[in-house]
C-alpha cells in the first residue's frame, strides 16, 4: 500500500468514527474530526468538502477532497487553497477575503497580530501576486506567486489549513 493510500485508509476509518450511523458527517463531527478550532477556518474547509452543499459530508465527499488534497498534483492542492480563500466563490481573491484567512489562521495558531501587520502583509501578497493590479489576485496569479517555491513548504496564508502536510494532525 503506498503512503497515500494508507493516509486514506486511516482517515477513511476516523470517517466512519465520526459519522456515526448514518455515514453522513455534520459540520461539528468534521470539526471535532479535524481538530480545527477557528470557525472561520473550520466553515471554509466544510463548504470546500461539502461538495453539494447540503450540510452534510457522506463519504465519497470527504474522499475525493482528501485525494484532492494528498495525492493529487501540486496544482490540485494549490486550487483546494485557493477555493478556501475565495469565500465569495467570485474566482478571484480580494484584500478582505485574504486578510479575513490570515486573521483566522492567526486566531489558530493562537498567533496576534496588529491590524496594521496584517494590511502590511496582505499589501506584500497583493504586491507579490496580483501582477495586473486588478485588486483581485486571480488562480492563474496565485499559482504564478507559488511557482517558485518548493512543494510542501509552500506557505501560503493557510498553510496550515489546506492541507500541504501529509500526515494527520495527532489528537
Ligand atoms: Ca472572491
Ligand atoms: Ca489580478
Amino acid at each position: 500500500m503506498s503512503n497515500e493510500a494508507g493516509v486514506i485508509a486511516e482517515w477513511e476509518a476516523e470517517f466512519a468514527k465520526a459519522a456515526g450511523s448514518d455515514g453522513l458527517m455534520r459540520k461539528d463531527e468534521f470539526v471535532a474530526l479535524l481538530g480545527v478550532k477557528d470557525a472561520f477556518i473550520a466553515a471554509r474547509l466544510f463548504a470546500r468538502f461539502d461538495e453539494d452543499g447540503r450540510g452534510r459530508i457522506d463519504r465519497k465527499e470527504f474522499i475525493a477532497a482528501l485525494q484532492r488534497l494528498l495525492g493529487a498534483s501540486e496544482d490540485d492542492r494549490l486550487r483546494f487553497t485557493f477555493e478556501l480563500h475565495d469565500v465569495d466563490d467570485s474566482g478571484g481573491i480580494d484584500r478582505s477575503e485574504l486578510a479575513e484567512m490570515m486573521r483566522a489562521n492567526l486566531r489558530e495558531n493562537r498567533m496576534q497580530f496588529t491590524a496594521a501587520q496584517i494590511d502590511d502583509l496582505v499589501e506584500r501578497f497583493f504586491a507579490r501576486s496580483d501582477t495586473d493590479a486588478s485588486g483581485d489576485v486571480s488562480y492563474t496569479e496565485f499559482r504564478a506567486a507559488f511557482a517558485h517555491i518548493p512543494a510542501c513548504s509552500r506557505r501560503s496564508p493557510s498553510a496550515r489549513s489546506c492541507g500541504c502536510g501529509r500526515g494527520r494532525r495527532s489528537a
